[in-house]
């Protein structure tokens, strides 16, 4: 009798674990947190009969389709066909606009994702497919029952930048490792990748008419390792690659400092000297005559260190804007998106004089090739052009003297948005400098609240960058990124009304087994029940 009674107890938890209840809609996880959440009854599942019904005029929405189907058919297995005649998964655009904002409705018997844009009808896929078991991400067929809680959502971006960097110069990172980073952008609506293709320790964009850029200045990185680059054909792969996840990439040539991979790869980008009389050994900076054509100029060692802020192009050589030039032009050809990030950060041994004089002709090169110039917050010293943003990232002066001009901050601020900062004094990877990062600190903060002066309509949006100097390989980024760029895309995308630690620290927890399943090794934050 005992016996039978604990059978029956264990048979019915087996039963339980077995058929796992399909959450509400608002308790699903969703991450960034959608705008208006209304919960249903009962669910939608997909079976092997499911198919995806394509309605509205567009070259892209079979693509969009697409899309949806392939994220499906890989962990279910069903074939989930795409076309214009059936399917009871919906994907309406209504528009021709480049809106992100979107409807998803989910009842008992079908799927309607609208939207008047193409991203939008992308951004309602991404929730959409959050919305699944988490087996959703895991390699090869499961199985399990692919049910979706019913109910509505409402949803739109408060930011139009939502954005991400990755510093590929520091530590050169492969095609592979950027496409991976992508596509975990794309999953939190994040829409603008920003690559750090030059610094110090290597320049990682080929330029066919400067080509020891990356013979030499991408031969090596920091610690000594061999270097990369991306030749034009990859960077244009990876473009494509991010524009069908509806993300931008930003393209930064960092300039006039950062800039010794250039300067050891081309000895007359170097101020030579005139010296007057063949054995001058020491020159006063005052003493040079840039105009004058140079005699011994040097190329600089390349660099494997870490050090900021001692490497400078020279601002009165015409030279030097010869190749921004050529470099602006190739880079610009390549990239279809509106901005060219100059960099422009930490130009410590470049007099005052000489930074601005470089800044504003510089601005002038980009804006010949139909871009728009973004540089990091030191840019503001300078005459902004019109439309020209500053990413600011520690100098409340400079987002200020943006603001003054007149042109947008791009929200980064080291102490919040940095995804290079230690979590604690105990991480093994990252710095410091700025602040430790817990997870609750990157996502208890508001943009339009942070910086003194710096209101909601000075703010282009928020960006979240990973500097490498500590940073080699994609288990590290993933390390350093997760949980993190989940918090700052809700921040950039979720209103401030509509966000609540307790909330995300839940719904992060249920991505974390989505990050097992994709085997990313992420940092088990003691701030989350995981
Ligand atoms: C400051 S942030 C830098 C980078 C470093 C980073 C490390 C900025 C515009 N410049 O050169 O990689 O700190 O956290």
């Amino acid at each position: 009798m005992k016996k039978s009674i604990l059978g029956l107890a264990l048979g019915f938890s087996f039963l339980l674990v077995g058929c796992k209840k399909t959450p509400q809609l608002s308790e699903a996880g969703i991450i960034p947190i959608p705008q208006e959440i209304t919960n249903g009854s009962g669910a939608f599942e997909l079976t092997s009969a499911s198919g995806i019904m394509l309605v509205g005029k567009s070259e892209n929405l079979t693509r969009i389709g697409e899309f949806l189907a392939e994220s499906l058919r890989k962990p279910t297995g069903f074939d989930l066909p795409v076309s214009f005649d059936s399917g009871e998964i919906v994907l309406e655009l209504t528009g021709s606009e480049s809106s992100e904002a979107y409807e998803l409705e989910i009842t008992e018997t079908g799927v309607k994702i609208t939207s008047s844009g193409e991203a939008g009808l992308f951004y309602g896929i991404q929730s959409f497919l959050q919305l699944f078991p988490a087996e959703v991400t895991k390699a090869g067929v499961q199985s399990v029952s692919w049910k979706v809680p019913a109910g509505k959502i409402k949803d739109q971006p408060t930011f139009a930048y939502r954005g991400s960097m990755l510093d590929v110069a520091r530590h050169f990172i492969s095609v592979e490792d950027v496409k991976f980073f992508i596509d975990q952008m794309a999953t939190y609506k994040l829409n603008y990748l920003h690559l750090h293709l030059t610094d110090d320790q290597g320049w990682r964009i080929e330029i066919k008419s400067w080509p020891k850029l990356t013979e030499i200045g991408g031969s090596t990185e920091v610690g000594g390792t061999e270097g990369g680059f991306y030749t034009q054909e990859e960077y244009k792969e990876l473009v494509a690659y991010a524009a069908e996840r509806f993300i931008t990439v930003v393209p930064e040539v960092d300039i006039p400092g950062h800039t010794n991979s250039a300067l050891a790869s081309y000895a007359e980008l170097n101020p030579g000297v005139n010296l007057p009389d063949g054995d001058l050994t020491t020159v006063n900076k005052q003493d040079l005559d840039y105009e004058m054509p140079m005699k011994n100029p040097q190329a600089s060692e390349l660099y494997t260190g870490t050090e900021v802020g001692w490497s400078t192009f020279s601002s009165r050589l015409e030279l030097t804007y010869a190749f921004v030039d050529s470099v602006v032009r190739e880079i610009s050809e390549l990239t279809p998106g509106p901005y060219f990030h100059i960099g422009g950060d930490e130009s410590h041994v470049t007099e005052k004089d000489d930074y601005v004089y470089f800044v504003e002709r510089v601005q002038d090169i980009v804006s010949k090739y139909g871009k728009t110039s973004i540089g990091w917050d030191e840019i503001a010293t300078a005459k902004l052009l019109p439309g020209n943003v500053a990413q600011f990232w520690a100098k409340e002066d400079n987002a200020k003297l943006a603001k003054d001009q007149g042109n947008l901050v791009l929200m980064s601020p080291a102490t919040k948005a940095y995804l290079d900062m230690q979590y604690d004094s105990t991480t093994r990877l990252g710095l410091h400098w700025a602040a430790y990062i817990e997870l609750d600190s990157a996502y208890l903060w508001e943009p339009s609240e942070f910086a003194d002066g710096i209101a909601a309509e000075n703010i282009l949006g928020v960006e979240a960058p990973l500097w490498t100097e500590t940073i080699t390989n994609r288990e590290d980024i993933n390390y350093m990124v997760f949980p993190r760029l989940p918090a700052l895309a809700e921040v950039s995308w979720t209103a401030k009304s509509n966000r609540n630690w307790e909330s995300f620290s839940k719904r992060v927890a249920i991505h974390g087994k989505r990050w097992d399943n994709q085997g990313i090794g992420f940092y088990r934050s003691p701030k989350v029940n995981w």
